[in-house]
């Protein structure tokens, strides 16, 4: 038997503990298990003849990967048995699914597939998962029913599909990594009380966008590129995934920013990232590992949803750098 605690020891502990309801429990447990199923999909992809897109689209009009509709399909399969949830809202869904049945008290936001357009170059990617209390049954279950602010969240994380499948988890008091076993097929607690450093020097931005970044993200790049002879007196380092989850789990193991500000490219447009499935639950970790969360000009977790597909400009990782570039924001 392995001296690590596995994701289920550590969930029953807590529970027991009074820390933990058993139904959340449930709803994790099956979060872990889709996650498992989802990272022997992509391992297997091309074998089994699942990389590529399909004929659909998503609710914001994105092509879809196959493997982003099977990822929605594991959760949802995981997800609808347990009585535990009342309803999912997913980035693969046009609108909120009411679980048939289920009167539970948990709402689940999924973003189920993140970084997809990587899957085929086998580059990571991940699930991101964002779990709110249910206001009302599942009866006449609405949008209105997820429209609550980030603060909300009574867990949320990310498992990211990378050389190891790790799944990164937060109930509002520290934040724990855990490592999918591929011989047990657990996931064992590899990062205990996961903290972000405060004072970093790596930035990650799609520099491809930067005619179309505002001033004060011009500015903070700038900065950075300008190293120790400009007013950071320090060199910068660059990364940029593609995948937000590969990003933010590199700043969480060794600290960084992240960017998807707003620009200009297209002004209808608040930002490329889902508050709801992408923003809200990594906003939560980043905050509950000592990080900050902001849009640049106010913080992430306050704002109070209008759409489950909003999109938000997102400034995130470490507190000193998030603090730097809202305070770049604030100068105008
Ligand atoms: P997706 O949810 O459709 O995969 O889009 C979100 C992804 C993020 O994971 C990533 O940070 C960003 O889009 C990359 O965007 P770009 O291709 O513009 O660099
Ligand atoms: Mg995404």
């Amino acid at each position: 038997m392995s001296e690590r605690i596995s994701l289920l020891q550590h969930l029953t502990l807590a529970a027991r503990a009074g820390h933990l309801d058993p139904a959340l429990v449930t709803v994790v447990q099956q979060i872990g298990a889709a996650s498992r199923e989802i990272s022997a999909a992509l391992t297997r992809a091309a074998l089994a003849g699942v990389l590529g897109a399909v004929e659909t689209s998503n609710a914001s009009g994105e092509t879809q990967k196959k493997l982003d509709v099977l990822a929605n399909d594991a959760f949802l399969q995981a997800l609808s048995w347990t009585g535990a949830v009342a309803g999912i809202a997913s980035e693969e869904l046009d609108g909120p699914y009411p679980v048939p049945g289920a009167t539970g008290d948990y709402l689940v936001l999924l973003d189920p597939l993140d970084g997809s357009s990587n899957i085929d170059v086998n580059i990571s990617v991940g699930s991101i998962f964002s779990i709110l209390r249910a206001r009302s049954g599942a009866a006449g279950l609405t949008d209105a029913d997820f429209l609550q602010p980030g603060t909300a969240q009574v867990c949320a994380g990310f498992t990211v599909y990378g050389p190891a499948t790790v799944m990164v988890l937060c109930f509002g008091h520290g934040v724990q990594g855990f490592t999918l076993d591929p011989v047990s097929g657990e996931f064992l607690l590899t990062q205990a009380d996961i903290r972000i450093p405060e004072r970093t020097s790596e930035y990650a931005i799609n520099a491809s966008n930067q005619r179309w970044w505002q001033p004060p993200v011009q500015r903070y790049i700038a900065e950075c590129m300008a190293g120790k002879d400009g007013p950071r007196g320090r060199d910068f380092n660059m990364r940029w995934v593609g995948s937000m989850v590969g990003d933010v789990y590199r700043l969480l193991t060794r600290g960084g920013i992240f960017m998807y500000p707003r620009d200009t490219k297209d002004a209808s447009k608040p930002g490329k990232l889902r508050l709801m499935y992408e923003a809200n639950p990594i906003g939560y970790v980043v905050e509950h590992a000592g990080g900050a969360a902001s849009t640049g000009y106010e913080r992430i977790l306050d704002i109070p949803p209008e759409k489950v597909h909003q999109r938000v400009a997102v400034i995130l990782g470490s507190k000193e750098e998030v603090d730097t570039v809202v305070a770049y924001h604030r100068a105008g």
